[in-house]
């Protein structure tokens, strides 16, 4: 008899009030509410401008925006859930009704609990819910929840990291956190997964991540992917950070073609054209 001990992936992602269909990949557009990111002509003018950077990504193809700010680069530094907020409240006030899901990025429950409130469909937490109070933050609600893999800090996971095997590491981990999260109620079409590529992790081990992607396939939920502009891709090509484009979008093919279903990207305009001939090279 033929084993398979993968669970079908289900056909949608639930967030919230939104059913996001599988059958394309889709598309999250990253929206960074830090001061480098928006030049700080004071509180408002921010929101102001992150939010229409928001808005043009949404008219550009993005499926979800994802709203952060506390930023999760080696070696950033964390910053206080009042400062967190204060940057991302009123963005996600902005977005009401902007016709996609509003993704917050944040690994601390209360804000969740408050962006949650002020209408945020999907949970990016680069800490997997590890923390029981962002599990209940959840669990309680409808939005759906990304689960990503990191080991170690922002502040120091660049400094040594170590696997014995990167690809079965990551994905045990993801294996439990996805257990976890069903335990405490979240629904299989609630949650996606991520091997955090960056987080962590030497461009050794990113790459071996990205090639064997398909490893990951028996988890039976979505994967999202996020290569866009990393510093890996600056090892490969030489290239800064705003000259990674062509790197970006390659590594999101492979990504998809490794069974990713969402890419988590900057250039939403040109990721989009690329995920059209991917489709079209799939479909003929
Ligand atoms: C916040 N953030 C930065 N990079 C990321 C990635 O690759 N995945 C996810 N889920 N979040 C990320």
């Amino acid at each position: 008899m033929a084993l398979n001990p993968s669970p079908p992936l289900a056909p949608h992602l639930q967030c919230g009030t939104y059913r996001l269909s599988l059958d394309r990949p889709l598309i999250m557009g990253v929206v960074n509410v830090t001061p480098d990111s928006f030049s700080d002509g004071g509180q408002f003018a921010t929101a102001d401008a992150a939010a229409t950077h928001a808005r043009r990504l949404i008219d550009e193809g993005a499926d979800i925006v994802d709203i952060g700010g506390e930023s999760t680069r080696p070696g950033a530094a964390p910053v206080s859930l009042d400062e967190e907020r204060k940057r991302v409240l009123p963005v996600l006030e902005r977005l009401a009704g902007c016709g996609v899901p509003v993704s917050i990025d944040t690994r601390k429950a209360q804000l969740m609990r408050e962006a949650i409130a002020a209408g945020a469909s999907l949970v990016n937490d680069v800490t997997a819910l590890e923390d029981p109070e962002a599990t209940a933050a959840t669990a309680a609600t409808a939005v759906g929840v990304c689960l990503m893999h990191m080991q170690g800090e922002p502040h120091t996971m660049q400094q040594n990291p170590h696997y014995d095997d990167v690809v079965r590491e990551v994905r045990e981990y993801l294996a439990g956190r996805v257990r976890a999260a069903e335990a405490a109620g979240i629904a299989r079409d609630r949650i996606l997964v991520d091997p955090g590529f960056g987080f962590g992790k030497t461009p050794e081990h990113n790459l071996a991540l990205l090639k064997r992607l398909p490893e990951f396939a028996g988890l039976g939920v979505p994967l999202l992917a996020g290569w866009s502009r990393k510093s890996s891709l600056g090892r490969i090509t030489g290239r800064d950070t705003g000259e990674r484009l062509a790197g970006s979008l390659a590594a999101a093919l492979l990504a998809l073609l490794g069974g990713a279903r969402i890419l988590r990207v900057h250039d939403v305009k040109e990721t989009r054209d690329a995920v059209l001939v991917f489709e079209a090279w799939r479909k003929a």
